[in-house]
């Protein structure tokens, strides 16, 4: 409850902040996009990490106010560095959406008027859910067809974790797979998981589907996610998640 207020003040009082961690084509390490994350610089506490207050703001209802600041202001942000950067700039900008976001009326009208107000093109925005939200609930498989509907694309976050896995994939309305890190980080000494890393990618290729590997943390799990065909990485090997300013001196020193 301390939390709560502490956070519906955050809001108010401009401390919360989204960073930007690039996500590169792993054939040649070029910018593709970037993923949004919700920072909480608390005068007190100091950067508070979005694990320990997406929950408390999905069970106090903020998370409606933290979804739309987050939202806003990435995709303020991308249109800038669309027309700054060009080329160099991001192609892609995604967002991770919660369960409480999904399941509420009015999101897919909220998603259409940021993308207006911003003169952003709807495909250049990738909204990411986890694989038990998509799966599950029927109303939120209608958000999920209605944005797809608007033009938006949808990616599977930490793909792995959840129960549905393979068998269901071909069921999602997603265009991005995205395999969680915990697959990564024992691809090149755990058999099962490199396997399933393998399954997972030349499953989502046959449905179409753009693969990311997530968590990317050495030489050695890039170039091994390279060769099983993942089309994309994403991990501290590459950048962390960056701070505005800092995305952009990164997309100008690369290319
Ligand atoms: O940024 P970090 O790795 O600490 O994120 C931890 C978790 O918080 C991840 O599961 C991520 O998806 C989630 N998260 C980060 N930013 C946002 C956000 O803006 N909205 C939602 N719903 N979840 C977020
Ligand atoms: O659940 P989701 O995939 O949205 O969470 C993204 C989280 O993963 C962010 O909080 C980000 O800080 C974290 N992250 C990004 N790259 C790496 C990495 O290479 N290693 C680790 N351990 N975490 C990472
Ligand atoms: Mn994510
Ligand atoms: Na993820």
């Amino acid at each position: 409850l301390e939390v709560e207020g502490d956070l519906r003040r955050a809001l108010k009082e401009d401390e919360l902040f989204v960073v930007y961690q690039p996500v590169v084509d792993l054939a040649d390490r070029c910018l593709v996009g970037v993923e949004a994350l919700v920072r909480w610089r608390h005068p007190q506490r100091g950067l508070v990490p979005p694990g320990e207050f997406i929950a408390i703001a999905e069970e106090s209802g903020l998370i409606d106010a933290l979804g739309a600041f987050v939202l806003e202001t990435a995709c303020r942000q991308f249109v800038q560095w669309q027309q700054r950067l060009g080329a160099a700039g991001p192609k892609q900008l995604a967002v991770n959406m919660s369960r409480a976001q999904l399941q509420r009326n009015g999101l897919v009208e909220d998603v259409r008027a940021v993308l207006q107000a911003n003169g952003m093109t709807p495909a250049h925005l990738q909204l990411e859910v986890t694989e038990s939200l998509a799966a599950q609930d029927e109303r939120v498989q209608t958000t999920l067809r209605e944005l797809k509907a608007l033009g938006v694309r949808l990616a599977l976050d930490d793909f792995g974790t959840g129960y549905s896995s393979l068998a269901c994939l071909h069921q999602m309305p997603v265009d991005t797979v995205k395999v969680d890190r915990s697959f990564v980080k024992h691809a090149e000494t755990v058999e099962y998981h490199r396997v399933l890393i393998e399954a997972t990618i030349r499953v989502a290729r046959t449905m179409g589907m753009t693969t990311v590997a997530e968590g990317i943390e050495t030489e050695g799990q890039a170039e091994l996610m390279r060769t099983l065909t993942c089309d994309r990485g994403q991990g501290y090997l590459f950048a962390r998640p960056l701070e505005a300013a800092e995305l952009e001196r990164w997309a100008a020193a690369q290319a």
